[in-house]
């Protein structure tokens, strides 16, 4: 049966703005250090921008990779490229030369946005069209682009952007989203859990390039003609202080490392600086009780923990204002279907652990060329396995770890074996494994190595350890840094051979 409803044009880049330029186009959309856009500047912008692809010759679908800060410039970008009807894919700032490599050539982006000293900015693929650098020329192209431009004609089910998620292989997986699904969360989370209202100024301490920081920082407050806060430096806990005194945000999200760092400084100050907070929001990875309670403590608000992915786009199952759960990822938003079943799709009683898997219409179509990947994330029926593992009683859920190896530090994926890779590079490992081993409550990188016979005589040499460490940790970005590291005899193995890095979190 056709649904005509679906066949009438719809873009979500247009959809966000009209409105908003038409009804309150002077109002302040973004706040960003000295920078204010008005909700008519935005959509000006955002038109120039797709002038600027138009010109350069890009076609509707063609891929437009986005390395910038927070900034009212990546929001021109990933909006222009909407309008215009190719695909924006917003990327991790904090990525070395090879992953972008990696993720250019996987997507065949034509453009990528960036500015000239990012570690993006040297990739040069062969199917690459243009480099727009935030800080030269590009500049005079919009200067010069006309503020009026018609929308691609998309339907609600076309894909309109992409994410990228970190797979159990290591390598990140392509998962674009449709036009409808950044308006399906914007009114199931946005007006569900945060209740959200036009007066409302969100400050997202995650980034944008998260789906959680896009969520937060651009489509519920866009969809809402509320404002948001950009913060384009790193979330340094004094920076984050800075801007809630400064923009007095009413609406916080951050993820659970965020609390934790921003609590240690606290000292001094309190619930005055917080007190233009209404609601404080985690994800990510699971808030620990503890920082609940010491937030509230310290500033009398309550963290709302809710569970998303880049897949489902945001938020979908979460605890509300009033009804929380501490330790819980609260309960199902509404909008969306969760089940707890075996390995063989039975869906199993309350408090028995099992797979967590959800419906609802914000979910990506499918990875990108990842048949293999796709044949075992979506169940037929509808349904998406997200990869975790669950337990469920009178509607609240509690989340019991990942049903693969893979770590989330910070709220940021962290793939063991990239870790692994490098640690084996040092001359004294003969293997390694890295697991997460929780420190207060949150999840950190540690790995475990055999060394190599020469070096056996070393194993109780703590400077050896410090050495090893600083090698890996020279080497990864910041947020992929291990701990410490251990020194074991031998790796636990299966039969035919892969590393049990289950038995090392033990
Ligand atoms: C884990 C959590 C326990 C879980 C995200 C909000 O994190 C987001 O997306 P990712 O694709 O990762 C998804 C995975 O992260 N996780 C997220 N939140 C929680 N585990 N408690 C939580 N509250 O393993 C999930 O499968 O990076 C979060 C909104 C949008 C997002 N993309």
């Amino acid at each position: 049966m056709k649904d005509l409803g679906k066949e009438k044009v719809f873009n979500v880049a247009s959809e966000l703005l009209d409105h908003n330029a038409a009804v309150r186009g002077d109002k302040v959309a973004v706040y960003c250090g000295e920078e204010k856009a008005t909700y008519r500047s935005v959509l000006e912008n955002v038109n120039r921008f797709a002038n600027v692809l138009k010109e350069l010759g890009v076609k509707a679908g063609d891929r437009v990779m986005i390395v910038l800060p927070d900034s009212p410039m990546f929001i021109y970008a990933f909006l222009g490229s909407i309008k215009y009807g190719a695909w924006p894919i917003p990327v991790n700032t904090m990525l070395n030369e090879e992953d972008y490599r990696y993720m250019l050539e996987n997507s065949q982006a034509k453009v990528l946005v960036t500015w000239s000293q990012s570690k993006a900015s040297p990739v040069r693929p062969e199917h690459f069209c243009y480099k727009l650098l935030d800080d030269n020329e590009f500049i005079t192209l919009m200067d010069n682009a006309s503020t009026e431009a018609e929308a691609h004609p998309a339907r609600e089910d076309d894909i309109a952007f992409w994410l990228y998620s970190s797979g159990s292989t290591g390598k990140p997986k392509g998962v674009p989203h449709k036009h409808i699904d950044m308006i399906h969360s914007a009114d199931n989370y946005g007006t569900g859990v945060l209740g959200i209202r036009e007066d409302d100024i969100c400050f997202s301490v995650s980034k944008l390039f998260f789906a959680y920081g896009l969520g937060n920082g651009l489509h519920i407050p866009f969809r809402h003609g509320a404002s948001t806060v950009l913060l384009s430096s790193p979330p340094s806990p004094e920076a984050v202080m800075e801007t809630v005194v400064t923009f007095r945000p009413t609406i916080f999200f951050g993820v659970p490392t965020q609390y934790n760092s921003v609590l240690k400084r606290m000292n001094g100050s309190g619930p005055d600086d917080f007190r233009s907070i209404r609601l404080c929001l985690s994800a990510g990875e699971a808030l620990p009780p503890e920082i609940f309670r010491k937030w509230q403590e310290k500033t009398g608000l309550e963290i709302l923990d809710g569970i998303g992915s880049t897949e489902a786009l945001h938020i979908f199952i979460s605890n509300m204002a009033g009804d929380v759960r501490p330790g819980t990822s609260g309960r199902v938003v509404p909008g969306y279907e969760a089940k707890i079943v075996d390995d063989l799709g039975n869906e199993l009683p309350p408090g028995e652990a099992g797979h967590l898997v959800i419906s609802g219409r914000s979910i990506t179509p499918g990875y990108w060329m990842r048949p293999d990947d796709n044949a075992e994330k979506f169940i037929p029926g509808g349904w998406f396995k997200t990869g975790d593992m669950y337990t469920q009683e009178d509607g609240y859920f509690t989340y019991q770890g990942r049903g693969d190896d893979m770590l989330k530090v910070g709220g940021i994926w962290v793939s063991p074996v990239e870790i692994e890779n490098t640690l084996i590079q040092h001359d004294a490992v003969n293997e390694a494994a890295v697991v997460g081993h929780e420190i207060e409550g949150l999840s950190k990188a540690f790995g475990y190595i055999s060394l190599n016979e020469n070096y056996r005589d070393k194993a109780a040499d703590e400077s050896l350890k410090d050495e090893i460490l600083q090698f890996v940790n020279g080497r990864l970005p910041k947020y992929k840094s291990l701990r410490s590291v251990f020194f074991i005899d031998e790796l636990p193995k299966t039969a035919t051979g892969k590393i049990q890095r289950f038995r090392l979190r033990k």
